[in-house]
């Protein structure tokens, strides 16, 4: 297969990601990108379970951004290893109107949905992102997201979210991150056949989608090997599993030390793009990492 050359574009540090309205620079020396997650599901914003509070997702969506956030990413469906798949219904519900409140107020959203139905109604509510954890592997995902010109970031996952923790393993050629890196590259020449420019694609490992902590942290020291396939990298380690195994941490939100050494190690590697809980420690991080990074000059 003839693959398009990136070279000109990287060779002067020119390089955009287009989603939507919006054009971010994601050349190697920009400001890292910072994504904000806000999680739609009843155990994150319920009063009971039965009704979602919209107004306090808004409210933490406000607060993300006068934090820095460059996006928020909304979740209706736990991808939670182990967790039940949520009926299309109730991830509607959960989503657009979150999606069309913040979207009218100017914010880039993304939405991170496995399903095409969600996908279009999200796009038709103002999201400028498709986030998919399956990497628009479902019928009719890529075609939804061609159609607009939303941006869209593909991950890694083995397995499905039911049963990825159970034996995660990667024999093939490379280990985890030679499978990791070439299915990621089909997946993206997959979408530019089906019409997507490349520059609205974004890569991503998946941490924690069917890995061990081995796995995770090979990824992650070799997350230059990912980087350099050309495509913008969002890395995603926020409060996860590994970072309480390598610091002790049970609870999830005692991890936000672990979650930005981990964000800015993989910055240091080339991501650039974070998924995050906590805007406030990671834009601080960065500032001061760019401001003493040697090749940036000043920040
Ligand atoms: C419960 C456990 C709820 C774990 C949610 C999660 C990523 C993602 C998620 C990621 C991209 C979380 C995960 N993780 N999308 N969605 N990359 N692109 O920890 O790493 O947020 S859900």
């Amino acid at each position: 297969m003839q693959l398009p050359d990136a070279a000109p574009a990287k060779a002067e540090g020119l390089m955009d990601w287009r989603a939507g309205r919006f054009s971010f620079d994601v050349g190697p020396f920009a400001r890292p990108l910072v994504m904000g997650i806000i999680n739609v599901t009843p155990d994150s914003f319920s009063d009971g379970g039965q009704h979602f509070g919209l107004p306090a997702a808004i409210n933490h969506a406000e607060r993300l951004l006068a934090e820095g956030a460059d996006m928020l990413d909304i979740g209706g469906e736990s991808t939670r290893p182990g967790a039940p798949p949520v009926p299309l219904d109730e991830e509607r519900r959960r989503v657009l109107p979150v999606v069309e409140a913040l979207a009218a107020r100017g914010a880039c959203i993304s939405v991170d949905t496995r399903h095409p139905a969600i996908m279009r109604e999200a796009i038709a509510a103002g999201a400028s992102i498709i986030n998919d954890v399956q990497a628009l592997t479902a019928p009719g995902a890529i075609e939804a997201c061609a159609a607009a010109d939303v941006g869209v970031v593909l991950m890694h996952m083995q397995g499905t979210p039911g049963t990825m923790q159970a034996a995660p393993s990667y024999e093939g050629e490379g280990g985890v991150v030679g499978e990791v890196n070439r299915y990621l590259r089909e997946r993206a020449h997959v979408c530019e056949q089906g019409g997507m420019a490349r520059s609205r694609i974004v890569l991503d490992p998946g941490f924690g989608f069917g890995k061990t902590t081995e796995h995770n942290l090979e990824l992650t020291r070799r997350l230059n090997e990912l980087v350099a396939l050309g495509y913008p990298v969002l890395a995603g380690w926020s409060r996860k599993r590994t970072l309480g195994e390598l610091t002790g941490r049970k609870i999830a939100s005692d991890r936000v030390y672990a979650s930005v050494a981990a964000a800015l190690t993989c910055v240091s590697r080339g991501a650039r793009i974070v998924r995050v809980h906590d805007v406030t420690a990671t834009v601080d991080a960065l500032r001061v990492w760019g401001a003493m990074a040697s090749h940036l000059g000043q920040a």
